[in-house]
């Protein structure tokens, strides 16, 4: 399973450009025909120029049909994406129809070459390459708007987030606000990439940092788990269990600042229901915004050392220092102020290789359950 890098999609042309591009090859691929008797010179010129309209334009549709990930192939997280973005079955017709065209064409120039070689009439030789390219063109036209459909659907398509299922994933929920985004970038090496969901007009952060060579993914969910059940429909439920598939751990963030909008009693409302959709999951609490609290000046002071001086040591999560909440035990974090958050990235590096660990069942990358039995 890798991931789907929607960038790299090529745009898809317009049929007319796509006729364009084979007439325009077919007529140099002509030019290049020399032979002293014109019935042999205009038979093979006739035939060049169907064979090469027909292979370029063919050779374009089968290289996007190539180019565009198989359904079969891709993670549930993905699909739930497309699924919710532009849709399966459209997605699967679009892409048939490159085929069905690619198909129709190479018949039609078969047919028509066939004629051309079994005739010494030369203008019936033009007659019947005129024949092919009217054909070759309604066939493409026929494929019109399954082009313009896969062009937009590319548009949409990319600026999904695109996760790689093989490596970590840390899903960052919480209510609107309340510095989701704020927190991937701080955790993440670089800028955070910048994508969206189908559900929500609201970017989506994807930022990443690395441990021993093993990148962990931090992907943002606003608008999927930021709000009551009931007002999410089946299609967002659908990504949300994919996210579980997904992600390695969730990491929960509160705002208890009262910045962000959403009540205390709401926010803990909306944990109790994502843990419920995440039953299979580890969450892990966090309350940012932590520089808007009174804190104990000397107790941060204290502890802000203690992080400085923190270094990676691999099952020691019990000696990783947090600053808590004393009334609720979370963790507090500020990335206004950078404090929490190194403790944050070392506890998450550490729950996560002790998944990985705790799993005998997981084989090394690339292998398969066939092959080790
Ligand atoms: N004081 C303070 N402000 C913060 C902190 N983290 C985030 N903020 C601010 O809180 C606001 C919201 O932060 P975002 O990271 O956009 O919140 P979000 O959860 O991603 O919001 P949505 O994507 O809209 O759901 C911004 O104005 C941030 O600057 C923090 O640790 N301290
Ligand atoms: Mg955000």
């Amino acid at each position: 399973m890798t991931a789907v890098n929607w960038k790299k999609l090529a745009t898809v042309p317009f049929s007319d450009e796509l006729l364009d591009k084979g007439f325009t090859k077919a007529r140099k691929a002509a030019e290049n025909v020399y032979d002293p008797n014109k019935t042999f010179r205009v038979r093979k010129q006739m035939i060049r120029m169907i064979q090469s309209a027909v292979d370029t334009i063919s050779e374009q549709l089968l290289n996007h049909v190539r180019n565009w990930p198989s359904l079969e192939n891709l993670d549930l997280f993905d699909l739930a994406l497309i699924e919710a973005a532009v849709g399966f079955d459209e997605y699967k017709h679009n892409l048939s129809m490159l085929q069905w065209c690619s198909k129709q064409i190479r018949s039609v120039a078969k047919q028509n070459i066939d004629k051309i070689t079994k005739t010494a009439n030369v203008e019936f030789m033009h007659k019947t390459r005129r024949e092919a390219y009217g054909r070759i063109s309604s066939i493409i036209n026929q494929t019109s708007k399954s082009l313009e459909w896969l062009n937009s659907a590319r548009e949409t398509l990319k600026k999904l987030p695109s996760i790689d299922a093989s490596n970590p994933c840390i899903v960052v929920a919480g209510a609107p606000n309340v510095g989701k985004s704020a927190l991937i970038s701080a955790l993440s090496t670089g800028n955070p990439e910048v994508a969206s969901y189908p559900f929500t007009t609201k970017q989506l952060h994807l930022g990443h940092f690395e441990h021993r060579r093993l990148k962990y993914q931090i992907v943002d969910t606003p608008g999927l788990l930021d709000r009551p059940m009931q007002e999410r429909n089946q299609i967002e439920m659908q990504a949300i269990a994919a996210l579980e598939h997904t992600g390695s751990i969730v990491l929960f963030v509160m705002d208890l600042s009262g910045e962000c909008g959403t009540s205390i009693d709401e926010q803990n409302n909306l944990l109790s229901e994502v843990k419920e959709l995440l039953k299979q999951k580890e969450i892990v609490v966090l309350e940012t915004k932590a520089d808007l609290i009174n804190i104990d000046e000397k107790e941060l002071i204290e502890f802000k050392s203690l992080e400085t001086n923190l270094e990676y040591k691999d099952y020691e999560i019990n000696k990783i220092k947090f600053l808590r909440n004393k009334s609720t035990n979370n963790i507090m974090i500020s990335t206004k102020e950078n404090f929490g958050l190194k403790s944050i990235k070392y506890l998450l590096i550490n729950k996560i290789k002790k998944t990985q660990d705790n799993n005998p069942l997981e084989l090394p990358k690339g292998w398969y359950r066939s092959d080790a039995e």
